[in-house]
């Protein structure tokens, strides 16, 4: 029985496909018999961490508790999926501080135009018309990862290509 536990910590814009990449991937790590969980802004917005928003403080600390979830997961030899914006490159490398070469950071490479096409709830289109503030790629920045250990382009691949890509790489790193 493998009990490796690790963080596969998406991040990238909204509407880049973080979710849906994770869900696939959650699907398939159960097929090879790995016990996952997944923490994502319905289990974590709308709980833990109701009542952040998305100014620069808020989201600093939406990261800073969604780390010390996932430390408690990984601890317990747990594969746990974050699907979190995480736009700041300082947060993402104090969750890789707190959970060292557990810390698998997945950069959901997706363009601005690509992820505003989709805009699958209208987010972008309310952030443009100023009835969102502070909106991720519009008028909050984004930064890229540096050396991400994954890049995933769902603006290129599938979401199965995206998930297999990620699956070779745990397998590789003895993760399954
Ligand atoms: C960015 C926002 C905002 C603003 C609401 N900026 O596509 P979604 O809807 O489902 O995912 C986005 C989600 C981002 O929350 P995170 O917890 O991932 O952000 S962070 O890591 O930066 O703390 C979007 C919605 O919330 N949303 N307002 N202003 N996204």
């Amino acid at each position: 029985l493998k009990q490796k536990g690790a963080v596969l910590w998406f991040t990238g814009l909204s509407g880049s496909g973080k979710s849906t990449v994770a869900n696939a991937v959650e699907k398939k790590l159960y097929e090879a018999s790995r016990a996952t969980y997944l923490l994502d802004g319905d289990n974590i917005r709308h709980g833990l961490n109701k009542g952040l928003g998305f100014d620069t403080k808020d989201r600093i600390e939406n990261i800073r508790r969604i780390a010390e979830v996932s430390k408690l997961f990984v601890d317990a030899g747990i594969i746990t999926l974050t699907a979190f914006i995480s736009p700041f490159i300082k947060e993402r490398n104090d969750v890789r501080g707190l959970l060292g070469d557990r810390f698998i950071e997945i950069f959901v490479d997706c363009s601005l135009e690509a992820c505003e096409g989709r805009d699958p709830k209208g987010l972008y289109q309310k952030a443009r018309a100023g009835e969102i503030k502070n909106f991720t790629g519009i008028d909050s920045p984004y930064e890229k990862p540096v050396s991400p250990e994954i890049i995933v382009q769902t603006d290129i691949k599938s979401v199965d290509e995206c998930a297999n890509q990620i699956l070779q790489y745990l397998n590789t790193n003895g993760f399954i």
